[in-house]
């Protein structure tokens, strides 16, 4: 597994604006991990991983999410007192105004700073599948440090199959002769690295979405023990607006949007009582 994970890192094409990003990211970590004491930090995974078919992408395969899920998480986490690392997928919904459409023109009425850090909100775009790798990687070594105090709450929907950089045809694929047949490689499962490498003591929510609810529990119950994480929340897409379930060791919560109460979100509650998990983590890591 980890000679398939570096020869993926080693084959992707170069992040562009690789020190930049770096740059930004560790000032961010340190101005919030030096302030009232040392603040939470959280890493807010949105939106779905892009497969591009061509190196210069004219066709891509998509993974459905309208990163719904992730700005309303990050919302409740900065009211929680969290700084936020919110990664994710360009043109999906976006903290503070998830009713309104992506447009650049919006960017108009942000703070007009350049690194894009806005106090406790730190905002970085991917598209596809090697943008957000990477990026979760960068991530996740910056924040080594922080230890407990950091978290990983991985909303985002990652493709499971891509076409590796070094097979992929660099120019639009032709059309015109007959069917188009592709070969997809397995993405290699980077929880597990993330958990046992990248950043150990980090506190670790991943996400399982299916549309066969029959199989949603025994995927996530799965999911939470190859994975190691400290919960695994399930979802079905139908649903996944109105009730999630958090499959955790200390057994399974689920979570409801208050129904009587037209502005509540699922997120509100889930948010609650994520906190409130990762509270009790960091006590006992300091025991
Ligand atoms: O982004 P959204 O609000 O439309 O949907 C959220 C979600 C269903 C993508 C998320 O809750 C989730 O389950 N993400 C992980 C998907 C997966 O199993 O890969």
């Amino acid at each position: 597994m980890e000679d398939e994970i570096s020869s993926f890192f080693e084959s992707s094409p170069p992040q562009k604006n690789m020190e930049e990003i770096l740059e930004n990211l560790n000032e961010f970590i340190k101005l919030n991990s030096s302030s009232q004491g040392g603040r939470r930090i959280v890493c807010v995974t949105s939106g779905g991983t892009t497969v591009p078919l061509e190196q210069r992408c004219v066709r891509y395969i998509d993974n459905f999410s309208s990163g719904n899920r992730g700005a309303a998480s990050t919302e409740n986490f900065v009211k929680a007192g969290y700084a936020v690392i919110f990664l994710y997928r360009r043109g999906t919904c976006q903290p503070y105004c998830r009713s309104l459409p992506d447009d650049p023109f919006l960017e108009c009425f942000e703070f007009p700073d350049k690194t894009n850090i806005q106090g406790s909100l730190l905002k970085l775009p991917f598209s596809t599948i090697y943008e957000y790798l990477q990026m979760l990687r960068l991530i996740a070594e910056a924040l080594k440090d922080v230890g407990p105090c950091s978290m990983f709450y991985l909303a985002a929907a990652v493709s499971d199959f891509y076409v590796p950089w070094k097979s992929m045809t660099e120019h639009k694929i032709e059309s015109g002769s007959g069917p188009l047949d592709i070969r997809l490689a397995q993405v290699p499962k980077m929880l597990s690295v993330l958990r046992s490498n990248w950043a150990p003591k980090a506190f670790c929510i991943s996400f399982k979405l299916e549309t066969d609810s029959k199989i949603l529990m025994e995927k996530a119950t799965k999911a939470l023990r190859k994975y190691k994480v400290h919960a695994v929340v399930a979802n079905e897409l139908s649903t996944r607006k109105e009730e999630v379930v958090v499959v955790s060791s200390s057994g399974n919560v689920v979570v409801r949007r208050e129904c009587d109460k037209p502005e509540s979100f699922v997120e509100d509650n889930l948010i609650r009582l994520i906190v409130d998990r990762h509270s009790t983590y960091i006590k006992e890591s300091h025991n």
